[in-house]
């Protein structure tokens, strides 16, 4: 019965939307499509990126002055740049400098068309910088456990000042997919073989130093291999709030060390698909461009699934800055969030603004 209301009052806003649909919606539009995902994106550090303007989404157009608004979800503030033409037709650069760090809302308005929205951004915060000349961090295989230490058993190449890795990427993903960067790393080799190691009573450990954010970190070198590789995780030492990672690989007799030490400080976003839902709603976009149903009711800590049902792309893009923007999804693709906060939540598709919907949540 409920599934009948819902289809009734979505075929009625169907109508609605029909009739409300002029010209703008029919005949001009057009999409942005970034060449790459944003990857690491710094605070303080421009940042340079190149998209394409498709009108209809099918023609690359260079009638178009396109610039870049991002909003901090938090705070509100406001970053804008133009954007100038470069190389193939329709192929636009732009630079944004994002001022602190934290979750940005983004899109890109290839004027006079309306907006592509894009999926919120994390900007990381500005790694600690140590001295360029400062020593490097001593680092060493040793018998026991970090808590009652034994003699030293194989020294590791010592990790370089941060300044000097400043780009070291984390080769594999932290636990829960956050995003961490490693402010030091280094790579060494031992003449023991893995299964030794971690059969041996052995521990990782990198000595601090006074300044030193990363710290003292140490880890015992026990876990499940899996393929010859195994991950330890290095918990701060006496003293330090240092952090970091090693990873173990065997090679024959033997084995390669590989150390990170990560920045505490940068901001550590929500795993995905935290806080936990407790429900589902469904919102699918449907042709000829409407969401269904159109208003959508539902208890605070519902996650809202919209599913991209119709033959052409659309956006999921909310002026509430709480509202999480979708990029363009392509005919069967979905966006989904978790709407934790009660209140009226407008939102409308960024190519297509005469296309709204609404979330109500209770
Ligand atoms: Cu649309």
């Amino acid at each position: 019965m409920l599934r009948v209301r819902v289809l009734i009052r979505s075929a009625v806003a169907v109508v609605a939307l029909l009739l409300l649909a002029g010209p703008a919606v029919a005949g001009n539009w057009a999409t942005v499509r970034l060449d790459a995902p944003p990857g690491e994106v710094i605070a303080g550090e421009p940042w340079r990126f190149g998209f394409l303007v498709k009108q209809h989404d099918i023609r690359p157009t260079n009638d178009v002055e396109p610039f870049v608004l991002a909003r901090h979800q938090a705070t509100g503030e406001e970053v804008r740049a133009e954007a100038r033409q470069d190389g193939a037709v329709g192929h636009f650069v732009a630079e944004l400098l994002f001022p602190v760090a934290g979750s940005w809302k983004w899109a890109i308005t290839p004027k006079p068309f309306p907006e592509t929205s894009t999926e919120t951004l994390t900007v990381l915060g500005k790694p600690a910088v140590v001295a360029n000349d400062a020593a490097p961090l001593a680092a060493r295989i040793r018998r026991g456990t970090c808590d009652a230490g034994g003699a030293a058993a194989f020294q590791l190449a010592g990790l370089p000042p941060a300044a000097a890795v400043v780009e070291a990427a984390m080769p594999f993903e932290a636990p829960g997919g956050v995003a961490v960067r490693a402010v030091a790393s280094g790579s060494s080799t031992v003449a023991a073989p893995l299964a030794d190691l971690v059969g041996g009573d052995y521990a990782i450990e990198v000595e601090g130093r006074a300044g030193e954010p990363a710290g003292a970190v140490c880890g015992e070198i026990a876990g499940r291999v899996v393929a010859d590789d195994l991950v330890v995780g290095l918990r701060p030492g006496m003293g330090t709030e240092g952090i970091g990672v090693a990873r173990l690989r065997g090679t024959g007799g033997e084995t390669t060390v590989e150390l990170y030490l990560l920045d505490t400080a940068a901001p550590m976003p929500p795993a995905k698909g935290e806080p936990a839902a407790a429900e589902t709603a469904v919102v699918e976009i449907v042709d000829p461009m409407a969401f269904a149903p159109f208003r959508l009711t539902m208890a605070a800590g519902t996650e809202v699934v919209w599913t991209n049902t119709s033959g052409i792309v659309h956006t999921i893009t909310g002026d509430d800055l709480a509202f999480a923007d979708s990029a363009l999804l392509e005919p069967g693709q979905s966006f989904s969030q978790v709407f934790a906060e009660p209140g009226r939540y407008e939102y409308r598709c960024g190519p297509h603004p005469d296309m709204i919907g609404e979330i109500v949540v209770e």
